[in-house]
């Protein structure tokens, strides 16, 4: 690309928003760290752990002796099924305030405590693919709940509380924020080009291969055009798929290869766990119609240079706009040439 060498910056066909690329500055010296590979392992089972089977949770409930996923609803959901009664703000056009009924489950993913997607094999990951169908099929079909997210959020500096493999979903009356925009680009795009965005851009990027990481039958992985985390990818189907509820038993085991593959190589990267925060975008549960809508993983990882050197969105990036120093193709490069057999695998 002619920008190349040049700040340049790209726009964000999903979000409509900007990223700014400043690949000149990747030749800066750089005095990091040679970090260890990381071995630490943990135990099959913890006992003080409140995912793992037997145990027993906050709320008092005590988990079941699970073998495949199992599902609960949070004991501190951020959302609630009942809306208040009566509307204190209502009227109020500065104050602007709505209840958000709905409702948080946790999925755990398996029963061992010393797993992650990475080494569950795709046999087990195949499994939480369906569960993701499933819970996706029955809260979307619940009376006023429009969206449904399903989403992971794992590693310490991510914030989250504990490494036993697992999820989140959270079901809201609304269709929030992120997947609005998402939802807005896609539709718009569709109307004013007769063809669907994500169908036309992975097109695309199947034929340029410069940010492809690796492809299956059923889906490509890739750097997006756009990114903004350093190694950022995206899941997408390549058949037109609305929901997880379009792909047949085949395309889920594909679903479940691709992720499993993908967290090996992003463990590989840094022989860590890698952390991140990864979520499916599909359409809304409101009972339209949105043949705009292509399903799709986002993969956001904070990591930049090793295990412990990671990105802040900070400075200019808090205040004006995401800004990245790595390109998008570099960082495909890099997740190309990795390996895909576990770090740890015999170690
Ligand atoms: P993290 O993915 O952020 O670690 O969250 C795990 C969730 O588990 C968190 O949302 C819930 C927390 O509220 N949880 C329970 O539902 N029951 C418990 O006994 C502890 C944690
Ligand atoms: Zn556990």
């Amino acid at each position: 690309m002619v920008f190349d060498d040049y700040p340049h910056r790209r726009l964000n066909q999903l979000t409509g928003e900007w990223v700014l690329v400043s690949p000149h500055r990747t030749r800066r010296p750089w005095q990091g760290q040679q970090e260890s590979p990381d071995l630490e392992s943990r135990p099959a089972h913890d006992p003080g752990c409140y995912l793992c089977p037997g145990n027993r949770r906050a709320g008092g409930e005590v988990n079941p002796d699970y073998d495949g996923t199992f599902v609960f609803t949070n004991d501190f959901a951020a959302l609630l099924p009942d809306a208040p009664p009566a509307d204190p703000a209502a009227g109020d056009d500065l104050l602007v305030a709505e209840p958000e009924p709905g409702t948080c489950r946790v999925v755990c993913y398996s029963p061992r405590h010393d797993l992650s997607m990475a080494r569950l094999g795709v046999d087990r990951a195949a499994g939480v693919v369906d569960r993701w169908c499933e819970e996706y099929r029955e809260l979307g079909a619940r009376e006023g709940i429009g969206h449904v997210q399903i989403f992971e959020n794992r590693g310490a500096v991510m914030g989250c509380s504990n490494p036993h493999p697992h999820g989140q979903i959270w079901a809201t009356a609304s269709v929030p924020m992120l997947p609005g925009r998402e939802d807005a680009r896609q539709r718009a795009h569709l109307a004013d080009r007769g063809e669907c965005l994500l169908c036309r851009y992975l097109r695309r990027e199947l034929a340029d291969r410069e940010r492809l990481v690796f492809e299956n039958g059923h889906f490509a992985v890739l750097v997006p055009f756009w990114a903004t985390w350093p190694f950022e990818t995206m899941i997408l189907p390549k058949a037109h798929m609305a929901s997880i509820l379009d792909m047949d038993a085949a395309a889920r085991r594909a679903l479940a290869d691709a992720m499993v593959r993908l967290n090996v190589r992003y463990d590989n990267l840094f022989q860590t766990s890698f952390p991140f925060s990864m979520g499916i975008h599909q359409q809304p549960t409101d009972g339209a119609d949105h043949p705009h809508w292509h399903f799709h993983l986002h993969y956001y990882p904070p990591l930049l240079r090793s295990k412990s050197v990671k990105k802040f969105m900070v400075g200019f990036e808090m205040l004006a706009m995401p800004a990245r120093d790595l390109t998008p193709e570099a960082a495909a490069a890099r997740l190309r040439e990795l390996s895909e057999v576990h770090y740890l695998e015999g170690a």
